[in-house]
């Protein structure tokens, strides 16, 4: 039965409910169904914030760009060693990617979006307008979370490698299967699960993990030891083959370790027989290290970020040997006068680091990730052995999907009933959801709405990385109707053997979903449905490119024991679904406004129980009923467009 998640929308306010007012007859039990409500948000495509900075997802914010209450904070320990949620920084790595001689800014976002900044300036004025969205996507898997990122040539033919940590301590490496001057990093053949995907991958594969030829062994037999890995690779012992080096975010040995490579540059190989731990966090975990002859000596040293937004720099005493370990500096470097660059909350300042000469002085330049999801660069205002550092300052660049191109409905807590998922989270490269008035989409005339929703793409700003390639990967109806995960599901037990559905699976993630999906749901409240009554539900809709359009109303009955009595034994169950009726139908959308109509009626065979508490639990329990209203419509990607208004639900 596909319907029973979508029964879990219920559950986290069903334990609070209480008796809501009744609806006058004929009131509109959606609210907001005009959509008049709603505030701006920030459209990354372009990879400029608002306010023109260059920036990712912040990881830091929950919005409709993370729906159904998901968080980009991880768990991982936070100060005095307990666990918690911390706030990633956006990953950022620096080199020339297009073989200009200009340095390059890549990114990869707390949601999982890379994007390459091009340099548009000169070797000593570097300027950075947009980015270009790179067609790859990793993070449908909670494990591939807080990705840090490393740039590694290891065939040394000019082109750059991805290198990445994520969150579960794998390390994944994405071969860039262009040129030197034409970059390109296709999606891994294995983890077709989301939209973008390579070419040449079989539509049909579906799997959760990383195919072995995308994932760089740590351990000879593969097991994984440590959590939030950031990598650095660079020919530590300079025997001519890259090193691996990781920082670790997990507390216990809170190092940055050296991996030595066993075999070659084209097939490196790293394993505990040729572990080191190279350097010590000393309580300072997430550990984000970069490789740097911070002092001119001609030997290399370590510059490392933090969890708390520090610097600190580890020196090479002359030629490395084996078993030696760095040892830290006592004060993290100073920009400006500041040591903490991290923002956010107490504890959540972790950064990301890169080094590069990006003025062109000859002297490196320290570019940081912020968990803003900012970029800034402090410029070295020292010299070749005594590096000083000015302010770091936030890079700016060319605000093109400006304010108000994308819209939310969260932070508005009257207004805020509606739930929407286009993909974000699925890696729907250039999906967005908004709202817009006829002045701002002179296509929405003819409703008498002054506001409508939509979901549609923005264009590709692609230039060199090759644009996405759109396709849909398994469209499969039956999958796209009714299952999804509910919002806010966690401390609930998912599973009730009485109706028979099971949440146990669900973990976030849309399975057999694709994400180029355009969702659209809001809860109708308890204490205004009646089963046997006819509800006319209609809203008008309009669109291209829409290959499936369905509306479900799901109804629940729930038993509500009285909370002030104590739980037994006897009645712990209580609080649960007791049955759930789907409806569903599809709907045409054409390019001309179409309104759907449609009446519902539910009625329970298990109505008498529900009705009667004697059955159940005993006396202070009682009956109650909740709906979920559900548009939703599979589109094209990159080309889907579809409008909704007027979103009416009545006695
Ligand atoms: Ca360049
Ligand atoms: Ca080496
Ligand atoms: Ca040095
Ligand atoms: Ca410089």
């Amino acid at each position: 039965m596909k319907f029973r998640c979508l029964v879990a929308l219920f559950l986290p306010l069903v334990a609070f409910a209480q008796t809501a007012p009744v609806a006058s007859p004929a009131a509109n039990l959606i609210k907001n169904g005009r959509f008049e409500q709603s505030i701006p948000d920030e459209n990354l495509w372009d990879g400029v914030d608002n306010d023109g900075f260059l920036a990712g997802d912040s990881g830091a914010t929950e919005s409709n760009w993370a729906p159904f209450g998901y968080s980009r904070y991880v768990d991982a320990i936070l100060e005095g060693g307990n666990t918690g949620k911390l706030q990633m920084p956006i990953s950022v790595q620096v080199a020339d990617l297009n073989g200009d001689g200009l340095l390059d800014i890549m990114t990869v976002d707390c949601a999982g979006y890379f994007r390459v900044y091009f340099n548009s300036g000169t070797r000593t004025e570097p300027k950075f307008t947009h980015a270009e969205i790179v067609p790859l996507f990793l993070g449908r898997f909670a494990w591939n979370i807080g990705l840090k990122l490393c740039l590694a040539d290891f065939n040394k033919n000019g082109s750059q490698d991805l290198v990445l940590g994520n969150y579960l301590g794998q390390i994944i490496r994405i071969k860039n299967a262009g040129g030197s001057n034409n970059p390109n990093w296709p999606q891994p053949k294995s983890n077709p699960d989301v939209l973008l995907k390579d070419k040449d991958a079989p539509k049909d594969s579906r799997g959760a993990l990383l195919l072995k030829e995308d994932v760089i062994d740590t351990t000879s037999d593969g097991h994984l030891w440590a959590n939030l890995l950031a990598p650095a690779v660079y020919d530590w012992n300079n025997d001519g083959r890259l090193d691996l080096l990781v920082g670790e975010g997990s507390y216990s040995a809170n190092a940055v370790h050296l991996l030595l490579n066993q075999d070659s540059n084209s097939s490196p190989k790293f394993t505990e027989d040729a572990h080191e731990y190279l350097a010590y966090g000393d309580g300072r975990e997430q550990l984000v290290p970069v490789v740097v002859d911070y002092n001119g000596d001609g030997y290399p040293d370590l510059l490392v970020g933090d969890r708390m937004g520090n610097v600190n720099v580890y020196l090479s005493e002359g030629a490395w040997k084996k078993g030696t370990e760095l040892k830290r500096q006592k004060d993290p470097i100073s920009f400006g006068g500041l040591a903490s660059i991290g923002t956010g909350p107490a504890g959540a300042r972790c950064i990301s680091l890169a080094v590069a000469d990006l003025n062109g002085d000859g002297l490196f330049d320290i570019i940081v990730g912020k968990p803003n999801g900012r970029i800034a660069v402090a410029y070295n205002i020292g010299t070749k052995t005594e590096p000083k550092f000015g302010p770091l300052v936030d890079l700016k660049g060319e605000d093109v999907w400006k304010k108000g191109t994308m819209k939310r409905f969260t932070d508005l807590p009257k207004f805020g009933e509606w739930t929407i998922n286009f993909g974000y989270r699925q890696g729907n490269i250039l999906g967005y959801m908004t709202t817009v008035t006829a002045e701002e989409d002179p296509s929405i005339a003819g409703t008498s709405s002054t506001c409508v929703l939509k979901f549609g793409y923005d264009p590709s700003l692609n230039k060199i990385i090759h644009r996405p390639y759109m396709e849909l990967a398994s469209f499969n109806p039956s999958l796209t109707k009714n299952e999804f995960s509910p919002p806010g599901h966690q401390g609930f037990d998912m599973r009730d053997k009485r109706s028979g559905w099971d949440l146990s699976t669900a973990d976030g993630v849309q399975r057999g979903t694709d994400s180029n999906y355009a969702i659209l749901q809001q809860n109708i409240d308890v204490g205004v449905l009646k089963p046997g009554t006819n509800y006319k539900l209609s809203f008008k809709v309009k669109g291209s490119e829409v290959k499936k359009a369905t509306v479900t109303l799901c109804f629940g009955g729930w038993l509500v024991r009285d909370l002030s009595k104590p739980a037994t034994p006897a009645n712990q169950t209580d609080n649960m679904v007791c049955e759930t009726v789907v409806q569903s139908v599809d709907f045409p959308v054409g390019a001309s406004w179409n309104t759907v109509n449609r009446t519902f009626n539910f009625k329970f065979s298990k109505y008498q129980d529900l009705n009667n508490p004697e059955k159940w639990s005993g006396s202070g329990s009682k009956a109650d009923y909740r709906a979920v209203l559900d548009i939703r419509a599979v589109l094209t990607p990159g080309q889907g467009l579809l409008y909704i208004d007027d979103v009416q639900f009545t006695p």
